[in-house]
């Protein structure tokens, strides 16, 4: 009887570890369902974005498990007239990838990168070598190639696609010069009447103010957090959000 307790005991133990340890892989697993995937890949983060008319925003384009990159060739497109890209960030996320004077850009500036009127951002840069020690190495690792600034000028849904037509393809290269094979996720980004946070979406009325309400007074931080109430973007809901939404009441797209 005591021999037979031990082992149903024991059983309860490897029972409990068992679960313990499903428990700790289920937290270990990657938070999306495409991070989890094998090989390389190139995306645009986040994939799905909401703000309003006159917010200014940044979409990361953002390289994953990717080995010995040395080059990169973009082009990333969205539908002018409802975003105007300000800024690519272009020697932060390089010198971030291959150090300070390791690279070279083409186009040289970002005024020639981005084209606002057909919506086409394009850009080839690849590492380059001292005459040396220390020489560059190539890129191995997740990297983030460039951080859009983003204002959004008019009401209405757009992609932000990389492209693989035209002059300039979106190529990513290695360190032999071979192209690197890998899969591309887009994104969207939706523009709204500035307080137009819930259902029916293209007006502004009491459902709106009621979410506000809710998280009135909060911050990014705290508890009744909600990004969409947050009308002006400026890190908290407060008087300020409150105006723009009275400003807006009634209107519809
Ligand atoms: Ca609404
Ligand atoms: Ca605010």
């Amino acid at each position: 009887m005591v021999q037979k307790n031990k082992v149903e005991t024991e059983t309860k133990k490897i029972i409990v570890v068992g679960i313990l340890a499903t428990l700790l892989l289920l937290t270990m697993l990657p938070m999306s369902v495409s991070q989890s995937e094998a090989g390389t890949w190139i995306s645009v983060e986040p994939p799905e974005k909401i703000r309003y008319l006159g917010n200014t925003f940044q979409t990361n384009i953002t390289v994953w498990n990717i080995s010995d990159f040395w080059s990169v060739q973009l082009n990333i497109t969205w539908t002018s007239g409802i975003l105007n890209c300000t800024d690519d960030n272009l020697d932060q996320t390089m010198n971030a990838l291959w150090g300070i004077n390791r690279w070279l850009a083409w186009p040289l500036t970002k005024e020639e990168r981005i084209n606002n009127t057909i919506g086409v951002y394009k850009v080839a840069v690849t590492a380059k070598n001292t005459t040396q020690p220390p020489y560059t190495e190539p890129f191995s690792g997740n990297a983030t190639l460039l951080k859009l600034n983003y204002t959004a000028i008019d009401i209405g849904q757009t992609n932000i696609n990389f492209s693989n037509i035209g002059e300039y393809k979106t190529i990513l290269g290695n360190v032999d010069d071979e192209p690197i094979i890998h899969t591309q996720y887009n994104g969207t980004v939706e523009i709204r009447i500035p307080g137009d946070i819930v259902l029916p979406i293209g007006l502004v009325d009491a459902n709106d103010l009621q979410k506000l309400g809710k998280a009135y007074n909060s911050t990014e931080t705290s508890s009744g957090w909600l990004a969409l109430a947050d009308i002006n973007d400026d890190g908290d809901v407060d008087a300020n959000d409150l105006v723009i939404i009275s400003e807006n009441y009634g209107h519809t797209v």
